[in-house]
């Protein structure tokens, strides 16, 4: 057939062919792909749906197109355990090949995912996890949630200007927990408080009565607290069993004790509880305001969270890096692009800190009140830009 064609008509052909080909080719290097690595089952599931509501949120209300390109959401659950989350990272690089790895619902789930990020020059936006030393783990790391000192450095600090002067701590005995508990510890002492004793639960399946039988017995100002999101329910039904308000014991902790997914439902012996944290749903601002409505309107049932602001969050830091990239996907240039960035959040103004990819916030003391027949934690004080206290420390600043 070929040699019936001029050469100029072979030429139109393959030149057609080639036309016809171009909109599927351009179709495809049109749309990024972002992999989330959710705990969507297992103890840890609320973080989970948590997260995945934020990021259909955020895609209901922005739309799903950034620096130019189509972006895809690809969600993965990883029950909460460290292989699967490293299995499904390495998955979701090599064959979806997607711009950037995001997620990750507990600490060694974001540590267990920070090599591949690295060998594979690729994004990995932590949405959850909390310890500091995560953003270490790989240059590729940006984080949107919060850190546990910075987040507990605050009640620390409430505690001294409140008379407490002798405290006991009890945490999760892993990652988040014992960085809870240093920072707590590290300011008291330094504030001229002291420290009884520290306790430390196990993550799975905690017993927490003896411990709390012990900080009972020890007699002191306050007992501060740390659990991850999801378990604070189950530690604050025995915290209140034990009737610490009866022998005058304050009972504080971080706002992932006092979880806006559970609080509700813990029943008005909460009421007073005093807490610091990055986030409270009834923070009072029109962004925040705008969230919370659109969140409960998309999802009856729930109530938006910390979690869920590291997630929306995390979507605008994404999108926020492709625009201006103008939809370069190179994983190098995206992480720059993220470094610096800074936007309001429902939760406040928030940053990405360049010299440690974490992200600076205010942090809130807050109460839990009952507000129209539902429990919030109001927030009353607020430590404006709050960076990693430790990390700042160690970089001098
Ligand atoms: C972590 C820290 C997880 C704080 C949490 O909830 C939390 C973590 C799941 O880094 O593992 O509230």
């Amino acid at each position: 057939m070929f040699d019936r064609l001029t050469r100029r008509q072979t030429i139109a052909a393959f030149t057609l062919a080639a036309t016809a080909l171009t909109p599927l080719a351009a179709r495809a290097e049109d749309t990024v792909k972002i992999g989330v690595i959710l705990p969507m089952t297992g103890p840890s599931a609320s973080t989970g749906r948590e997260i995945e509501a934020a990021i259909k949120l955020f895609q209901a209300q922005k739309g799903d197109k950034a620096g130019g390109k189509k972006v895809e959401v690809i969600i993965k659950d990883d029950t909460g355990v460290a292989d699967i989350t490293k299995r499904l990272a390495q998955e979701l690089v090599v064959n979806d090949h997607v711009a950037a790895i995001a997620g990750f619902g507990l600490t060694p789930l974001a540590l267990a995912a920070a090599p591949i990020a690295t060998q594979a020059k690729v994004p990995e936006i932590v949405m959850a996890a909390g310890t500091a030393i995560i953003t270490e783990a790989s240059p590729y790391i940006v984080r949107t949630s919060f850190t546990l000192p910075q987040n507990t450095m605050p009640i620390a600090q409430w505690a001294l200007k409140n008379g407490v002067k002798k405290v006991v701590t009890l945490v999760s005995d892993y990652g988040p927990g014992i960085d809870a508990e240093k920072t707590f510890v590290e300011t008291i002492k330094a504030g001229g408080g002291q420290v009884l004793d520290s306790l430390r639960a196990p993550l799975k399946n905690p017993e927490f009565a003896p411990f709390l039988q012990k900080a009972k017995d020890l007699k002191p100002d306050a007992l501060f607290l740390f659990v991850p999101s999801g378990f604070g329910a189950a530690l604050m039904k025995q915290v209140v069993e034990r009737g610490f308000a009866a022998d005058n014991i304050k009972v504080i902790a971080t706002g992932d004790v006092t979880d806006d997914e559970q609080l509700n439902n813990m029943g008005d012996s909460v009421l007073g509880m005093i807490t610091s944290h990055n986030y409270s749903a009834d923070h009072d601002s029109p962004e925040n305001k705008a969230y919370v409505a659109a969140f409960e309107k998309a999802n009856p049932n729930m109530r938006p969270n910390f979690m869920s602001v590291g997630g929306y969050d995390g979507m605008a830091l994404f999108y926020g890096a492709l625009d201006k990239t103008k939809g370069d996907t190179d994983g190098t240039k995206l992480v720059d692009a993220m470094k610096g960035m800074a936007w309001t959040s429902p939760r406040g103004p928030i940053s990405i800190d360049p010299a440690t990819r974490d992200v600076v916030q205010n942090v809130y003391i807050r109460k839990v009140e009952r507000k129209n027949g539902q429990l919030y934690n109001v927030e009353f004080e607020t430590v404006p830009n709050v960076k990693d206290p430790f990390k700042a420390a160690k970089a001098g600043k």
